[in-house]
C-alpha cells in the first residue's frame, strides 16, 4: 500500500467521506492562505479531508421546529469541528512515527496573529478550502463554501501538513460540480456578506477556481457572530434575537457593529430548552462543569446562523425545500431568562414592542446616520 492509500484508508475509518492530496507544486501561485510552509517550514505536501454534518439535525434547525433544534445542530457542528482537529493530530502523529515531520491544523477560529489587523481580516494559518478544491476533496460553491454532490456544502474540512512527498490528486472537473448557481445561498444571508453577481478568481497550481466576491466579512461577523438575526426582508430570522436594520454601506456596517456590541453584552445567553442545554463551546474545552459566568459569558459565541453553508445539500430539490423551511420559520424573540420564542414576522414586531424600551435596546438600536433636517423657519424666509 502506498502512503497515500494508507492515509486514505485510515482517514475513512475515522469518518472522512473524501480524502485528497496537495503538494507545493499543485498549490503554486496561490494566495498566502495556500502557503503550507507557514505552519511547517519543511512542508512538501498536505492531506485534506471532509466530514459531513448530520443532515437530520439541519432541517429542524432551519425550521426552528422545537426548543432544542438550535442546540442539537450546534452540538453536532462543534463535535465535527473538534473531530476534524483531532483527526489532524492523529495523522500528524502517524506520520511522525513513520519518520516524517508533520503539523496538525486546527479546523476553525485559528488565525495568523502576526498579520496586522488579523482580528478584522481573519487570515487563516492555512486555508482548508484551498486545499480541498485543489485536491478534489470538494469544489467551490457560489457562497464560497466548498461542497460535494449528495452532501452539498454541509461538510467540515480538515488537513495535516507534512514534509513527506505525497502524490497529488486532481480537482473535481467543473461538469461534476454540485453547484448549479441557483444562488439560494445569497438569499439566506441576513446581511448579504457575499455578492449575488460578482465573482473572484484564484489560481492554484495552474488551475483557476472562482466563487462569489466577499462584500464585507464584518457582515458575517454581525450575523453569524450572533449580534443580528433579522433578515434584510424582515420576514425571517436566524436564531439570534438581534433585530437591526440592514446596513447599506461599509460605514453603516461599522456603526451597527458598535451599537450591537454594547447591546449583546447585556443579553442573557440563549437557553435552548427546559433542560437549559449548555453547548460544548461554553466550557472552553474544560468539561461540562465549567459553565460560563457573568464575566466569561461574553467570550462565548453561540451558533445562530451558518445558513449559507447548511442550506445547500448538493441536490437542487433538497436545497429548494431547505429554503422554503427557512423563510417560513419565523423570527425569534428572547425572554428575560434567555429562552427563545418563535413568532410569525408581524407578531414578532408586536412582541418586541411589548418589551420595556431598555431591553429593546439590547437587540435593536437606531444606528443610521440621520440626514440633518435643513428647514428654515418661515419668519426668516425672504
Ligand atoms: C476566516 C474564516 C471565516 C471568515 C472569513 C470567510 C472567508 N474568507 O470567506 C468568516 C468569519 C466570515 C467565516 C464565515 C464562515 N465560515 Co469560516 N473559516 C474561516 C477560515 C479560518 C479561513 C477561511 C479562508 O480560507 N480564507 C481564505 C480565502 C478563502 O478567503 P478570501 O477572503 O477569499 O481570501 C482572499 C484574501 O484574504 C487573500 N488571502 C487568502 N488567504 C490569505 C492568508 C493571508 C495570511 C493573507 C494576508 C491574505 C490571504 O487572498 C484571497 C483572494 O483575494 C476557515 C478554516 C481554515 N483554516 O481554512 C473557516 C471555514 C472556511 N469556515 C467554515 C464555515 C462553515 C463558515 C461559516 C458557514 C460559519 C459557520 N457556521 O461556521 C461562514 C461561511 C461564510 C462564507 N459564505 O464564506 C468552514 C467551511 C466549510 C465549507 N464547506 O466550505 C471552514 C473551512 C472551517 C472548516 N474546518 O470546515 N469564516
Ligand atoms: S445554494 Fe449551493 S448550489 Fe445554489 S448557488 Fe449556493 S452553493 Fe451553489
Ligand atoms: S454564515 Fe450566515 S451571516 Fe455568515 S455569510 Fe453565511 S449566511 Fe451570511
Amino acid at each position: 500500500m502506498s502512503l497515500n492509500e494508507e492515509l486514505e484508508q485510515k482517514l475513512k475509518e475515522l469518518g472522512a467521506i473524501r480524502v485528497g492530496f496537495v503538494t507545493l507544486e499543485t498549490l503554486a501561485g496561490g494566495p498566502e492562505g495556500a502557503n503550507l510552509k507557514y505552519l511547517l517550514p519543511s512542508a512538501e505536501s498536505a492531506v485534506c479531508w471532509a466530514i459531513p454534518l448530520q443532515k437530520d439535525l439541519i432541517r429542524p434547525y432551519l425550521g426552528k421546529t422545537h426548543p432544542n433544534a438550535r442546540g442539537d445542530h450546534e452540538k453536532d457542528n462543534i463535535e465535527v469541528n473538534i473531530k476534524s482537529s483531532k483527526m489532524s493530530r492523529i495523522i500528524a502523529q502517524f506520520l511522525v512515527e513513520k519518520g516524517c515531520e508533520a503539523a496538525s491544523v486546527i479546523a476553525n477560529n485559528k488565525y495568523r496573529e502576526d498579520v496586522l489587523n488579523w482580528n478584522i481580516t481573519l487570515p487563516p494559518e492555512i486555508s482548508l478550502r484551498y486545499l480541498a478544491v485543489r485536491s478534489g476533496v470538494a469544489s467551490f460553491g457560489w457562497s464560497g463554501n466548498v461542497g460535494i454532490k449528495e452532501y452539498g456544502t454541509a461538510i467540515i474540512l480538515g488537513a495535516t501538513i507534512t514534509n513527506a512527498k505525497f502524490d497529488p490528486t486532481d480537482p473535481i472537473p467543473a461538469e461534476e460540480s454540485f453547484c448549479n448557481e441557483c444562488k439560494i445561498c445569497t438569499k439566506v444571508c441576513a446581511f448579504q456578506m457575499f455578492s449575488p453577481d460578482e465573482k473572484v478568481e484564484i489560481t492554484l497550481g495552474g488551475h483557476i477556481f472562482s466563487y462569489s466576491k466577499r462584500v464585507n466579512k464584518l457582515r458575517c461577523i454581525l450575523t453569524c457572530g450572533g449580534f443580528n438575526g433579522l433578515h434584510k426582508s424582515r420576514k425571517f430570522s436566524t436564531f439570534s434575537p438581534g433585530r437591526y436594520d440592514y446596513p447599506e454601506t461599509a460605514m453603516e456596517v461599522r456603526r451597527v457593529l458598535t451599537a450591537a456590541m454594547t447591546g449583546q453584552r447585556k443579553r442573557p445567553l440563549i437557553k435552548d430548552s427546559s433542560t437549559g442545554y449548555i453547548p460544548a463551546s461554553f466550557s472552553g474545552g474544560k468539561g461540562a462543569s465549567s459553565l460560563p459566568t457573568e464575566e466569561t459569558k461574553n467570550d462565548v459565541v453561540q451558533l445562530t446562523c451558518g445558513n449559507c453553508q447548511i442550506i445547500c445539500w448538493g441536490d437542487p430539490k433538497d436545497t429548494a425545500k431547505n429554503y422554503k423551511i427557512l423563510v417560513n420559520s419565523g423570527c425569534v424573540i428572547q425572554r428575560e431568562d434567555g429562552r427563545l420564542e418563535v413568532f410569525p414576522p408581524d407578531e414578532a414586531i408586536e412582541e418586541f414592542e411589548k418589551m420595556p424600551l431598555k431591553r429593546q435596546r439590547w437587540y435593536r438600536k437606531d444606528y443610521k446616520m440621520k440626514m440633518r433636517q435643513i428647514t428654515r423657519p418661515t419668519e426668516m424666509m425672504p
